[in-house]
Protein backbone atom coordinates (compact mmCIF):
# COMPACT_ATOMS: atom_id res chain seq x y z
CA UNK A 1 0.00 0.00 0.00
CA UNK A 2 1.57 3.48 -1.13
CA UNK A 3 0.94 6.82 0.74
CA UNK A 4 -0.89 9.11 -1.40
CA UNK A 5 2.82 11.09 -1.81
CA UNK A 6 4.34 8.37 -2.91
CA UNK A 7 1.50 7.09 -5.29
CA UNK A 8 2.18 10.82 -6.75
CA UNK A 9 6.07 10.61 -7.27
CA UNK A 10 5.48 7.30 -8.63
CA UNK A 11 3.23 8.52 -11.38
CA UNK A 12 5.95 11.35 -11.99
CA UNK A 13 8.82 8.75 -12.35
CA UNK A 14 6.59 7.05 -15.11
CA UNK A 15 7.03 10.08 -17.35
CA UNK A 16 10.20 9.67 -18.86
CA UNK A 17 11.70 13.10 -18.69
CA UNK A 18 12.89 12.44 -15.49
CA UNK A 19 15.21 9.48 -15.01
CA UNK A 20 16.79 7.64 -12.09
CA UNK A 21 19.03 10.49 -10.68
CA UNK A 22 16.46 13.21 -11.16
CA UNK A 23 13.58 11.19 -9.19
CA UNK A 24 15.97 10.35 -6.65
CA UNK A 25 16.49 13.82 -6.22
CA UNK A 26 13.00 14.50 -6.31
CA UNK A 27 11.70 12.07 -3.73
CA UNK A 28 14.49 13.39 -1.32
CA UNK A 29 12.83 16.40 -1.56
CA UNK A 30 9.41 16.40 -2.44
CA UNK A 31 7.87 13.49 0.12
CA UNK A 32 11.27 14.10 3.18
CA UNK A 33 9.74 12.38 6.05
CA UNK A 34 6.87 10.86 4.21
CA UNK A 35 8.98 8.22 2.78
CA UNK A 36 10.88 5.46 4.89
CA UNK A 37 14.50 5.07 3.79
CA UNK A 38 14.83 2.62 1.23
CA UNK A 39 11.17 3.61 -0.70
CA UNK A 40 12.40 5.31 -3.34
CA UNK A 41 14.42 2.55 -4.37
CA UNK A 42 11.29 -0.11 -3.68
CA UNK A 43 9.38 2.44 -5.83
CA UNK A 44 11.99 2.15 -8.49
CA UNK A 45 12.39 -1.43 -8.02
CA UNK A 46 8.68 -2.80 -7.55
CA UNK A 47 6.24 -2.97 -4.62
CA UNK A 48 6.60 -5.48 -1.96
CA UNK A 49 4.06 -7.45 -3.18
CA UNK A 50 5.59 -8.04 -6.52
CA UNK A 51 6.87 -11.64 -7.49
CA UNK A 52 10.53 -11.23 -5.75
CA UNK A 53 13.69 -10.07 -6.80
CA UNK A 54 15.24 -9.35 -10.47
CA UNK A 55 15.86 -13.10 -10.99
CA UNK A 56 11.90 -13.46 -10.58
CA UNK A 57 10.98 -11.39 -12.99
CA UNK A 58 9.46 -13.03 -16.17
CA UNK A 59 10.99 -12.17 -19.52
CA UNK A 60 8.34 -10.75 -21.76
CA UNK A 61 8.51 -11.74 -25.49
CA UNK A 62 5.72 -10.45 -27.99
CA UNK A 63 5.78 -11.52 -31.70
CA UNK A 64 3.53 -9.70 -33.67
CA UNK A 65 3.29 -10.68 -37.69
CA UNK A 66 1.91 -7.99 -39.76
CA UNK A 67 -1.55 -8.81 -41.68
CA UNK A 68 -1.44 -12.31 -40.80
CA UNK A 69 -5.31 -13.70 -41.06
CA UNK A 70 -6.91 -15.44 -38.52
CA UNK A 71 -7.20 -18.85 -40.29
CA UNK A 72 -3.45 -18.62 -41.56
CA UNK A 73 -2.23 -20.57 -38.81
CA UNK A 74 -2.28 -24.55 -38.16
CA UNK A 75 -3.46 -24.16 -34.64
CA UNK A 76 -6.06 -22.05 -36.21
CA UNK A 77 -7.72 -24.30 -38.98
CA UNK A 78 -5.24 -23.42 -41.53
CA UNK A 79 -4.34 -26.31 -44.30
CA UNK A 80 -2.13 -24.38 -46.59
CA UNK A 81 0.34 -23.15 -43.72
CA UNK A 82 3.05 -25.74 -42.09
CA UNK A 83 3.29 -24.12 -38.71
CA UNK A 84 4.77 -27.08 -36.49
CA UNK A 85 6.40 -24.37 -33.83
CA UNK A 86 3.63 -22.09 -33.39
CA UNK A 87 1.15 -25.35 -32.99
CA UNK A 88 3.16 -27.06 -30.70
CA UNK A 89 3.90 -23.33 -28.60
CA UNK A 90 -0.50 -23.23 -28.65
CA UNK A 91 -0.26 -27.21 -27.31
CA UNK A 92 2.31 -26.03 -24.47
CA UNK A 93 -0.03 -22.92 -23.66
CA UNK A 94 -2.84 -20.78 -24.48
CA UNK A 95 -4.58 -19.80 -27.38
CA UNK A 96 -7.25 -16.97 -27.80
CA UNK A 97 -10.07 -17.51 -29.74
CA UNK A 98 -11.39 -13.67 -29.40
CA UNK A 99 -8.39 -11.71 -29.11
CA UNK A 100 -8.86 -8.33 -31.10
CA UNK A 101 -6.60 -5.70 -32.14
CA UNK A 102 -8.04 -2.00 -32.03
CA UNK A 103 -7.97 -1.50 -35.32
CA UNK A 104 -7.62 -3.08 -39.36
CA UNK A 105 -4.39 -0.99 -39.95
CA UNK A 106 -0.97 -1.07 -38.88
CA UNK A 107 -0.47 2.02 -37.40
CA UNK A 108 -3.51 2.39 -34.91
CA UNK A 109 -3.21 -1.02 -34.01
CA UNK A 110 0.54 -0.82 -33.06
CA UNK A 111 -0.52 2.62 -31.15
CA UNK A 112 -2.24 0.46 -28.77
CA UNK A 113 -0.17 -2.57 -28.33
CA UNK A 114 2.35 -0.29 -27.00
CA UNK A 115 -0.13 2.08 -24.58
CA UNK A 116 -2.30 0.32 -23.87
CA UNK A 117 -5.65 3.05 -24.88
CA UNK A 118 -7.46 2.93 -28.09
CA UNK A 119 -6.32 4.78 -31.29
CA UNK A 120 -8.38 7.81 -30.78
CA UNK A 121 -7.10 7.92 -27.42
CA UNK A 122 -3.53 8.79 -28.19
CA UNK A 123 -4.86 10.84 -31.90
CA UNK A 124 -3.05 7.78 -33.63
CA UNK A 125 -6.14 6.81 -35.55
CA UNK A 126 -5.09 8.03 -39.03
CA UNK A 127 -2.33 9.81 -40.05
CA UNK A 128 -1.88 14.12 -40.00
CA UNK A 129 -2.95 14.32 -43.43
CA UNK A 130 -6.07 11.57 -42.72
CA UNK A 131 -4.89 8.43 -44.18
CA UNK A 132 -5.50 5.25 -42.53
CA UNK A 133 -1.65 4.84 -41.71
CA UNK A 134 1.58 6.81 -41.30
CA UNK A 135 3.57 7.47 -44.43
CA UNK A 136 7.13 8.14 -45.01
CA UNK A 137 8.23 11.79 -43.80
CA UNK A 138 5.06 11.63 -41.52
CA UNK A 139 4.83 14.67 -39.35
CA UNK A 140 2.66 12.77 -36.79
CA UNK A 141 3.74 10.12 -34.65
CA UNK A 142 3.32 8.70 -31.22
CA UNK A 143 3.83 11.61 -28.79
CA UNK A 144 6.86 11.14 -27.10
CA UNK A 145 4.75 11.66 -23.97
CA UNK A 146 2.75 8.78 -23.91
CA UNK A 147 4.24 6.02 -21.65
CA UNK A 148 5.04 2.40 -23.63
CA UNK A 149 4.93 -1.24 -22.89
CA UNK A 150 8.81 -1.01 -23.08
CA UNK A 151 9.31 2.45 -20.52
CA UNK A 152 7.13 0.74 -18.03
CA UNK A 153 9.14 -2.42 -17.80
CA UNK A 154 12.14 -0.21 -17.94
CA UNK A 155 11.23 1.56 -14.72
CA UNK A 156 11.60 -2.72 -13.27
CA UNK A 157 14.90 -2.64 -15.05
CA UNK A 158 14.08 -4.80 -18.24
CA UNK A 159 16.39 -4.67 -20.90
CA UNK A 160 14.65 -3.34 -24.19
CA UNK A 161 14.76 -4.14 -27.80
CA UNK A 162 12.15 -3.69 -30.83
CA UNK A 163 13.55 -5.79 -33.75
CA UNK A 164 10.95 -5.34 -36.65
CA UNK A 165 8.36 -2.69 -37.94
CA UNK A 166 7.33 0.42 -36.11
CA UNK A 167 5.05 2.49 -38.23
CA UNK A 168 4.58 4.68 -35.06
CA UNK A 169 6.77 7.59 -36.67
CA UNK A 170 9.87 8.26 -38.77
CA UNK A 171 10.95 11.04 -37.46
CA UNK A 172 14.13 10.58 -35.09
CA UNK A 173 11.76 11.96 -31.63
CA UNK A 174 8.90 8.98 -32.57
CA UNK A 175 11.85 6.12 -33.18
CA UNK A 176 11.81 3.09 -30.69
CA UNK A 177 14.92 4.44 -29.25
CA UNK A 178 13.03 7.24 -27.71
CA UNK A 179 10.28 5.19 -26.56
CA UNK A 180 11.86 2.89 -23.62
CA UNK A 181 13.48 0.50 -26.59
CA UNK A 182 17.76 0.42 -25.89
CA UNK A 183 17.98 -1.24 -28.90
CA UNK A 184 15.95 -0.69 -32.29
CA UNK A 185 16.63 -2.54 -35.58
CA UNK A 186 14.43 -2.69 -38.44
CA UNK A 187 12.16 -0.73 -40.78
CA UNK A 188 10.60 2.30 -39.70
CA UNK A 189 7.23 1.61 -41.60
CA UNK A 190 5.30 -0.53 -44.32
CA UNK A 191 7.86 -2.43 -46.75
CA UNK A 192 5.94 -1.26 -49.59
CA UNK A 193 6.08 2.33 -48.49
CA UNK A 194 9.71 2.55 -50.01
CA UNK A 195 10.72 4.15 -53.50
CA UNK A 196 10.36 1.31 -55.41
CA UNK A 197 6.40 1.54 -55.01
CA UNK A 198 6.41 4.99 -54.80
CA UNK A 199 9.07 7.18 -56.19
CA UNK A 200 8.87 10.61 -53.87
CA UNK A 201 9.23 8.15 -50.94
CA UNK A 202 12.86 7.65 -49.97
CA UNK A 203 14.31 3.83 -50.80
CA UNK A 204 13.15 1.78 -47.98
CA UNK A 205 15.36 2.15 -44.61
CA UNK A 206 16.62 -0.17 -42.44
CA UNK A 207 17.54 0.76 -39.08
CA UNK A 208 19.73 0.21 -36.64
CA UNK A 209 19.12 2.11 -33.53
CA UNK A 210 18.66 5.94 -35.36
CA UNK A 211 21.17 5.10 -38.02
CA UNK A 212 19.89 3.88 -41.57
CA UNK A 213 22.10 0.84 -41.99
CA UNK A 214 20.76 -0.13 -45.64
CA UNK A 215 18.67 1.00 -48.03
CA UNK A 216 16.73 -0.04 -49.98
CA UNK A 217 17.10 -2.87 -47.25
CA UNK A 218 17.11 -6.39 -48.63
CA UNK A 219 13.07 -7.56 -47.79
CA UNK A 220 14.21 -11.08 -48.48
CA UNK A 221 16.43 -12.25 -46.00
CA UNK A 222 14.71 -9.35 -42.97
CA UNK A 223 13.13 -12.26 -41.34
CA UNK A 224 15.88 -14.44 -41.05
CA UNK A 225 17.86 -11.23 -40.00
CA UNK A 226 15.04 -10.15 -37.34
CA UNK A 227 15.58 -13.66 -36.21
CA UNK A 228 19.28 -13.67 -35.48
CA UNK A 229 18.91 -9.94 -33.84
CA UNK A 230 16.59 -11.47 -31.47
CA UNK A 231 18.29 -14.37 -30.37
CA UNK A 232 21.52 -12.48 -29.81
CA UNK A 233 19.69 -9.89 -27.53
CA UNK A 234 17.95 -12.87 -25.62
CA UNK A 235 21.05 -14.46 -25.40
CA UNK A 236 23.14 -11.41 -24.21
CA UNK A 237 19.98 -10.32 -21.99
CA UNK A 238 19.73 -13.97 -20.54
CA UNK A 239 20.81 -12.71 -16.71
CA UNK A 240 18.03 -9.93 -16.74
CA UNK A 241 14.75 -9.84 -16.94
CA UNK A 242 14.03 -8.26 -20.60
CA UNK A 243 11.44 -7.35 -22.65
CA UNK A 244 11.68 -8.05 -27.02
CA UNK A 245 9.12 -6.66 -28.79
CA UNK A 246 9.32 -8.71 -32.74
CA UNK A 247 6.82 -6.95 -35.48
CA UNK A 248 7.83 -8.60 -37.97
CA UNK A 249 7.54 -7.29 -41.58
CA UNK A 250 6.12 -10.19 -43.13
CA UNK A 251 3.95 -11.53 -44.14
CA UNK A 252 2.39 -7.84 -45.58
CA UNK A 253 2.77 -7.24 -49.05
CA UNK A 254 4.85 -7.12 -51.41
CA UNK A 255 6.02 -10.73 -49.89
CA UNK A 256 9.70 -11.70 -49.34
CA UNK A 257 11.64 -14.81 -47.87
CA UNK A 258 14.69 -16.32 -47.66
CA UNK A 259 16.44 -18.66 -50.20
CA UNK A 260 15.32 -21.67 -47.06
CA UNK A 261 11.63 -20.96 -47.57
CA UNK A 262 11.21 -19.42 -51.29
CA UNK A 263 8.73 -21.24 -53.20
CA UNK A 264 8.72 -24.24 -50.49
CA UNK A 265 4.84 -23.78 -49.24
CA UNK A 266 1.42 -24.54 -50.97
CA UNK A 267 0.60 -21.15 -50.87
CA UNK A 268 3.28 -18.91 -52.74
CA UNK A 269 5.32 -16.50 -51.70
CA UNK A 270 2.67 -15.77 -48.66
CA UNK A 271 2.63 -18.56 -47.11
CA UNK A 272 6.36 -18.73 -47.95
CA UNK A 273 6.82 -15.83 -45.22
CA UNK A 274 4.01 -17.57 -42.79
CA UNK A 275 6.34 -20.90 -43.05
CA UNK A 276 9.54 -18.39 -42.42
CA UNK A 277 8.02 -16.90 -39.02
CA UNK A 278 7.54 -20.23 -37.91
CA UNK A 279 10.75 -21.23 -38.47
CA UNK A 280 11.66 -18.45 -36.28
CA UNK A 281 9.30 -18.82 -33.73
CA UNK A 282 10.78 -21.75 -33.32
CA UNK A 283 14.21 -20.96 -33.42
CA UNK A 284 13.23 -18.65 -30.55
CA UNK A 285 12.11 -21.29 -28.18
CA UNK A 286 14.89 -23.53 -28.38
CA UNK A 287 17.31 -20.97 -27.53
CA UNK A 288 15.12 -20.24 -24.51
CA UNK A 289 15.05 -23.68 -23.77
CA UNK A 290 18.76 -23.66 -24.49
CA UNK A 291 19.35 -20.91 -22.15
CA UNK A 292 17.39 -22.23 -19.41
CA UNK A 293 15.47 -19.43 -19.15
CA UNK A 294 12.02 -21.37 -20.90
CA UNK A 295 10.00 -21.61 -17.79
CA UNK A 296 10.67 -17.46 -16.73
CA UNK A 297 9.69 -16.15 -20.21
CA UNK A 298 6.00 -15.12 -21.50
CA UNK A 299 5.80 -15.24 -24.85
CA UNK A 300 2.18 -13.69 -27.01
CA UNK A 301 2.10 -14.27 -30.55
CA UNK A 302 -0.70 -12.20 -32.67
CA UNK A 303 -1.24 -10.14 -35.73
CA UNK A 304 -1.76 -6.30 -36.00
CA UNK A 305 -4.58 -6.74 -38.01
CA UNK A 306 -6.10 -9.35 -40.68
CA UNK A 307 -5.10 -11.07 -43.46
CA UNK A 308 -5.82 -8.26 -46.49
CA UNK A 309 -8.48 -8.87 -49.15
CA UNK A 310 -6.14 -10.21 -52.27
CA UNK A 311 -2.60 -10.87 -50.75
CA UNK A 312 -2.67 -14.78 -49.83
CA UNK A 313 -3.86 -14.82 -46.52
CA UNK A 314 -6.81 -16.31 -44.50
CA UNK A 315 -9.16 -15.10 -41.95
CA UNK A 316 -11.54 -17.78 -41.99
CA UNK A 317 -14.25 -18.23 -40.46
CA UNK A 318 -14.71 -14.79 -40.05
CA UNK A 319 -15.84 -12.34 -42.60
CA UNK A 320 -13.92 -9.61 -43.63
CA UNK A 321 -10.61 -8.41 -44.17
CA UNK A 322 -7.72 -5.93 -43.11
CA UNK A 323 -8.96 -2.13 -43.06
CA UNK A 324 -12.57 -3.42 -41.94
CA UNK A 325 -14.65 -3.84 -38.82
CA UNK A 326 -15.79 -6.89 -39.42
CA UNK A 327 -14.31 -9.78 -37.26
CA UNK A 328 -12.07 -10.63 -40.15
CA UNK A 329 -10.05 -7.39 -39.98
CA UNK A 330 -10.05 -6.69 -36.13
CA UNK A 331 -10.10 -10.75 -34.49
CA UNK A 332 -6.62 -11.74 -34.20
CA UNK A 333 -4.81 -15.16 -33.79
CA UNK A 334 -3.17 -15.23 -30.44
CA UNK A 335 -1.63 -17.37 -28.62
CA UNK A 336 0.50 -17.00 -25.05
CA UNK A 337 3.01 -19.67 -23.35
CA UNK A 338 4.93 -19.75 -20.28
CA UNK A 339 5.66 -23.64 -18.82
CA UNK A 340 4.42 -23.71 -16.12
CA UNK A 341 2.27 -20.66 -15.43
CA UNK A 342 0.10 -20.82 -17.93
CA UNK A 343 -1.73 -24.10 -18.59
CA UNK A 344 -0.94 -26.54 -21.61
CA UNK A 345 -3.17 -26.93 -24.59
CA UNK A 346 -6.15 -24.99 -23.56
CA UNK A 347 -8.14 -22.29 -25.27
CA UNK A 348 -9.30 -18.80 -23.98
CA UNK A 349 -12.63 -17.40 -25.81
CA UNK A 350 -13.45 -14.39 -23.25
CA UNK A 351 -12.86 -11.04 -25.18
CA UNK A 352 -9.30 -9.94 -24.74
CA UNK A 353 -6.74 -7.78 -26.62
CA UNK A 354 -3.56 -6.26 -27.48
CA UNK A 355 -4.90 -3.58 -24.99
CA UNK A 356 -4.32 -5.49 -22.08
CA UNK A 357 -0.30 -6.49 -22.71
CA UNK A 358 0.40 -4.05 -21.45
CA UNK A 359 -1.37 -3.60 -17.87
CA UNK A 360 -0.62 -7.62 -18.14
CA UNK A 361 2.46 -7.15 -18.18
CA UNK A 362 3.02 -4.39 -15.98
CA UNK A 363 1.51 -6.20 -13.23
CA UNK A 364 3.57 -9.67 -14.04
CA UNK A 365 6.68 -7.38 -13.66
CA UNK A 366 5.80 -6.09 -10.21
CA UNK A 367 4.61 -2.54 -11.16
CA UNK A 368 1.29 -1.28 -12.83
CA UNK A 369 0.20 0.91 -15.61
CA UNK A 370 0.32 4.72 -15.40
CA UNK A 371 -1.88 6.06 -13.39
CA UNK A 372 -2.26 9.91 -14.14
CA UNK A 373 -3.62 9.07 -17.53
CA UNK A 374 -6.42 6.95 -18.37
CA UNK A 375 -5.73 3.03 -19.58
CA UNK A 376 -7.98 1.18 -21.56
CA UNK A 377 -6.37 -1.92 -21.27
CA UNK A 378 -7.23 -4.33 -18.38
CA UNK A 379 -4.99 -7.00 -16.71
CA UNK A 380 -5.64 -10.53 -18.24
CA UNK A 381 -3.45 -13.04 -16.43
CA UNK A 382 -6.54 -14.42 -14.52
CA UNK A 383 -7.35 -15.52 -18.43
CA UNK A 384 -4.15 -16.47 -19.26
CA UNK A 385 -3.96 -18.49 -16.20
CA UNK A 386 -7.26 -20.06 -16.67
CA UNK A 387 -8.63 -19.36 -13.55
CA UNK A 388 -11.99 -20.69 -13.31
CA UNK A 389 -14.77 -18.83 -13.99
CA UNK A 390 -12.76 -15.59 -15.20
CA UNK A 391 -14.36 -13.72 -17.44
CA UNK A 392 -13.26 -10.89 -19.99
CA UNK A 393 -12.82 -7.91 -18.22
CA UNK A 394 -14.42 -5.63 -21.13
CA UNK A 395 -17.63 -4.48 -20.70
CA UNK A 396 -17.45 -3.14 -24.21
CA UNK A 397 -14.77 -3.54 -27.49
CA UNK A 398 -15.20 -0.37 -29.38
CA UNK A 399 -14.39 -1.18 -32.88
CA UNK A 400 -13.04 2.09 -35.14
CA UNK A 401 -12.22 2.50 -38.56
CA UNK A 402 -9.99 5.93 -38.98
CA UNK A 403 -12.08 8.54 -36.94
CA UNK A 404 -15.21 6.41 -37.35
CA UNK A 405 -16.88 4.46 -34.95
CA UNK A 406 -18.26 1.29 -36.47
CA UNK A 407 -19.21 -1.44 -34.26
CA UNK A 408 -19.47 -2.33 -30.53
CA UNK A 409 -19.58 -6.13 -28.91
CA UNK A 410 -20.21 -7.04 -25.55
CA UNK A 411 -20.55 -10.41 -24.47
CA UNK A 412 -21.66 -12.27 -27.32
CA UNK A 413 -22.92 -9.54 -28.94
CA UNK A 414 -21.50 -7.18 -31.63
CA UNK A 415 -24.03 -4.68 -33.45
CA UNK A 416 -22.69 -2.43 -36.71
CA UNK A 417 -23.79 1.17 -36.00
CA UNK A 418 -25.90 2.57 -38.78
CA UNK A 419 -24.04 4.33 -41.52
CA UNK A 420 -25.02 6.64 -44.19
CA UNK A 421 -21.80 6.81 -45.29
CA UNK A 422 -19.54 4.31 -44.29
CA UNK A 423 -15.63 4.45 -44.48
CA UNK A 424 -13.76 1.96 -45.90
CA UNK A 425 -10.88 1.59 -47.16
CA UNK A 426 -10.22 -1.36 -49.43
CA UNK A 427 -13.77 -0.92 -50.60
CA UNK A 428 -15.82 2.19 -51.32
CA UNK A 429 -17.36 3.73 -48.83
CA UNK A 430 -20.76 2.10 -47.94
CA UNK A 431 -23.78 3.91 -48.36
CA UNK A 432 -26.87 3.30 -46.14
CA UNK A 433 -25.42 0.82 -43.92
CA UNK A 434 -27.83 -0.58 -42.16
CA UNK A 435 -27.79 -1.06 -37.90
CA UNK A 436 -26.88 -4.74 -37.67
CA UNK A 437 -26.55 -6.72 -34.70
CA UNK A 438 -24.73 -10.12 -34.28
CA UNK A 439 -24.68 -12.93 -31.65
CA UNK A 440 -20.49 -13.76 -32.54
CA UNK A 441 -21.08 -16.82 -30.43
CA UNK A 442 -23.64 -18.76 -32.81
CA UNK A 443 -22.50 -16.93 -35.69
CA UNK A 444 -18.88 -16.16 -35.67
CA UNK A 445 -19.49 -15.37 -39.62
CA UNK A 446 -22.00 -12.72 -39.01
CA UNK A 447 -23.95 -13.36 -41.44
CA UNK A 448 -27.45 -13.40 -39.43
CA UNK A 449 -28.70 -10.33 -38.17
CA UNK A 450 -31.06 -10.42 -34.92
CA UNK A 451 -31.69 -6.46 -34.45
CA UNK A 452 -35.09 -6.76 -34.93
CA UNK A 453 -35.32 -10.09 -32.48
CA UNK A 454 -33.27 -7.88 -30.28
CA UNK A 455 -34.44 -4.59 -29.19
CA UNK A 456 -33.55 -4.47 -25.67
CA UNK A 457 -29.76 -5.59 -26.80
CA UNK A 458 -29.59 -2.94 -29.74
CA UNK A 459 -30.55 -0.35 -27.22
CA UNK A 460 -27.72 -1.44 -24.52
CA UNK A 461 -24.98 -1.32 -27.36
CA UNK A 462 -25.82 1.96 -28.77
CA UNK A 463 -25.86 3.12 -25.12
CA UNK A 464 -22.48 1.83 -24.92
CA UNK A 465 -21.38 3.13 -28.06
CA UNK A 466 -22.75 6.98 -27.24
CA UNK A 467 -19.91 6.32 -23.94
CA UNK A 468 -17.30 5.86 -26.66
CA UNK A 469 -18.37 8.79 -28.52
CA UNK A 470 -18.04 10.83 -25.55
CA UNK A 471 -14.81 9.59 -23.90
CA UNK A 472 -12.48 8.83 -27.63
CA UNK A 473 -15.30 11.28 -29.99
CA UNK A 474 -16.15 9.83 -33.52
CA UNK A 475 -15.74 11.32 -37.07
CA UNK A 476 -15.53 15.40 -36.24
CA UNK A 477 -16.63 14.85 -32.58
CA UNK A 478 -13.97 15.19 -30.14
CA UNK A 479 -14.01 13.24 -27.15
CA UNK A 480 -13.71 14.16 -23.62
CA UNK A 481 -10.58 12.10 -22.80
CA UNK A 482 -7.90 12.50 -26.07
CA UNK A 483 -4.71 13.49 -25.53
CA UNK A 484 -2.12 14.86 -28.47
CA UNK A 485 0.03 12.80 -30.88
CA UNK A 486 3.48 14.21 -31.21
CA UNK A 487 4.05 16.10 -34.45
CA UNK A 488 7.19 17.93 -36.17
CA UNK A 489 6.72 20.98 -38.35
CA UNK A 490 9.43 20.05 -40.81
CA UNK A 491 10.00 16.33 -41.23
CA UNK A 492 13.02 15.10 -42.65
CA UNK A 493 13.49 11.86 -44.96
CA UNK A 494 15.54 8.80 -43.22
CA UNK A 495 18.09 8.28 -45.38
CA UNK A 496 21.44 5.98 -45.94
CA UNK A 497 24.43 7.80 -44.67
CA UNK A 498 27.78 7.77 -43.69
CA UNK A 499 28.16 10.84 -41.84
CA UNK A 500 26.65 10.39 -38.05
CA UNK A 501 23.36 9.92 -37.68
CA UNK A 502 22.88 13.61 -36.51
CA UNK A 503 23.65 15.26 -39.60
CA UNK A 504 20.25 14.79 -39.89
CA1 LIG B 1 -0.77 -4.50 -40.79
Amino acid sequence: MLFPQQELIKSIIMDKKINRRDFLKLAGVTAAGVMLPGCADELLSGSAQSTGGPANKPNFIIIFCDDLGYGDLGCFGSKKHRTPNIDRMAAEGMRFTSFYVTSGVCTPSRSSLMTGCYPRRVNMHQSGRNEWVLFPVAQKGLNPNEITIAEVLKTRGYATACVGKWHLGDQPEFLPTRQGFDYYYGIPYSNDMGSRQRKQNPPLPLLRNEKVIEAPADQNTLTKRYTEEVLKFITSNKDKPFFVYLPHTMPHNPVHSSEKFRGKSANDGYGDCVEEIDWSTGRILETLKKLGIDDRTLIVFTSDNGAAKRWGGSNLPLSGFKGSTMEGGMREPAVCRWPGKIPAGKTCDELASTLDLLPTLAQLAGTEPPTDRIIDGKDIWPLMTGKRGAKSPHEAFYYYFRDQLQAVRSGKWKLHLPFRIKRREQERAAPNAPLKLYDLEADIAETNNLADQHPDVVKRLLALAEKARDDLGDVNRKGKNQRPAGWVVTPKPLLFSSKPQDSY
